[in-house]
């Protein structure tokens, strides 16, 4: 049987390829492991009070980056292409702080809900934990993820430092129109203030239509109690929103008739296009897809088969179709979304592709339920500002080398 091709440049057929079974022809090792190894002889390492990866996959997260106006203030983004599935681990997840990560005793938090309601209320972490509680695999992206890419020039980075601000988990909590609805909205109120107790009060407005409709005051993340980084002992979660909007270790919530028009909203996040006007609360995250691997500074040893394989997302519902090209967008084959899909939900991608050697470029595009595709680089440019960084989804382009280095490239 002879390998069917799906596209241009190596795609080739999932199902054709699973049928011709070890096709692949990766290898399969011959020699049995040597006896003398240590881990086959000596007992090894007792069990622990919380677990740790093994420290032989070298898991960090990328561009650790300290602020210009201090270390507090600055954000980590998830190795992405050390990952795979959809879910990221708690201790990988993307960080974004503007005053560093508060230590927070549970004890002595509370969140109050006031402004335009009939009653207002304060909650403290006893009283939320029993309320009914609802799961959600969501995605988390700070509207500025991927910003290197807006730049002039392509810099060589990894998929996770070029963008790695979005992470993805089993989010659990209180769906906040229960607390609404406790406090009583009234009618003239349409925006919620909500405000975190760093030492920055981060502070934005949510359209009450988002607050009452999909937000949580999310307890847990992944099963635990949310990590210090993302909001312990609680945070706002509007899912499919900008990150920015999700606000940490959340204090309080304030009913308005109007937006507030908070920094965070007017001189930040903001998207100001070519005509010198500013795009205020252009909320939703579009739709989105990386290859994570192969990918950046990745080095392809040999000829052969690889999975080519990335995540999906779209703030607009779900993920439809993944469309996958290996030469540089002439032609695409559809990849197979092999995991859970769902409502604000990333998935994982794979299609295999057949490397011969020669130069290739591999990019991905995704359609999400909603009919938006996403868009190349310059149309997801266009109109915009030289100066912004926000909301960049332009298709992602990894040049292989004939070498096999893989690099970022504008195609
Ligand atoms: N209180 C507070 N909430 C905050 C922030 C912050 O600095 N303080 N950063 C925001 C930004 S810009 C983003 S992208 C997300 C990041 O969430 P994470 O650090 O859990 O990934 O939190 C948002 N909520
Ligand atoms: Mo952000």
């Amino acid at each position: 049987m002879t390998e069917s091709p799906s596209a241009g440049n190596g795609l080739l057929n999932r199902r054709r390829l699973l049928q011709m079974g070890s096709a692949v022809g990766v290898g399969a090792i011959l020699s049995p492991v040597a006896a003398e190894e240590p881990w086959l002889r000596r007992p090894g390492a007792p069990s622990s009070d919380y677990g740790q990866p093994s420290h032989r996959a070298h898991l960090v997260r990328e561009r650790v980056n300290a602020h210009p106006f201090g270390p507090a203030a600055g954000s980590s983004s998830t190795p992405l292409q050390s990952l795979n599935g959809t879910i990221t681990p708690n201790s990988l997840h993307f960080e974004r702080h503007h005053s560093g990560i508060p230590d927070i005793d549970p004890a002595r938090h509370t969140l109050t809900i006031f402004g335009m309601v009939d009653r207002p209320l304060t909650f403290n972490y006893e009283a939320l934990l029993r309320y009914p509680m609802q799961s959600r695999i969501l995605f988390l992206e700070c509207s500025g993820n991927s910003y290197q890419n807006t730049f002039p020039a392509a810099a060589d980075m990894t998929a996770g430092e070029l963008n790695g601000l979005i992470s993805c988990a089993e989010w659990t909590g209180v769906p906040l129109h229960y607390l609404l609805e406790e406090t009583g909205i009234q009618p003239a109120s349409k925006w919620v203030i909500a405000e975190g107790a760093d030492a920055s009060s981060n502070n934005r407005s949510v359209p009450l239509s988002l607050a009452t409709e999909e937000a949580m005051v999310a307890i847990y993340q992944n099963g635990e109690p949310l990590r210090g980084a993302q909001g312990y002992p609680m945070r706002l979660l509007v899912p499919g929103c900008e990150g920015n909007l999700s606000i940490k270790w959340l204090r309080s919530l304030k009913l308005m008739d109007q937006p507030a028009h908070t920094r965070e909203e007017t001189s930040k996040y903001t998207d100001l296009m070519a005509d010198g006007i500013a795009q205020q609360f252009s909320l939703r995250m579009e739709v989105k897809s990386i290859i994570t691997t192969p990918s950046g500074k990745m080095k392809l040893q040999e000829k052969g088969v690889y999975e080519i394989s990335g995540l999906a997302w779209s703030g607009n519902g779900e993920i439809r179709t993944v469309e996958v090209s290996a030469d540089g967008g002439n032609s695409w084959a559809e990849a197979e979304i092999q995991s859970g899909t769902g409502r604000l939900q990333p998935v994982r991608f794979r299609i295999p592709w057949r490397w011969n050697g020669q130069p290739a470029t591999l990019q991905s595009r995704a359609i999400d339920t909603a009919g938006n595709t996403q868009p190349t680089r310059e149309q997801a440019l266009k109109g915009q500002s030289p100066l912004v960084a926000y909301h960049y989804n332009g298709i992602q382009s990894w040049q292989v080398e004939h070498t096999g280095r893989i690099t970022n490239v504008y195609a």
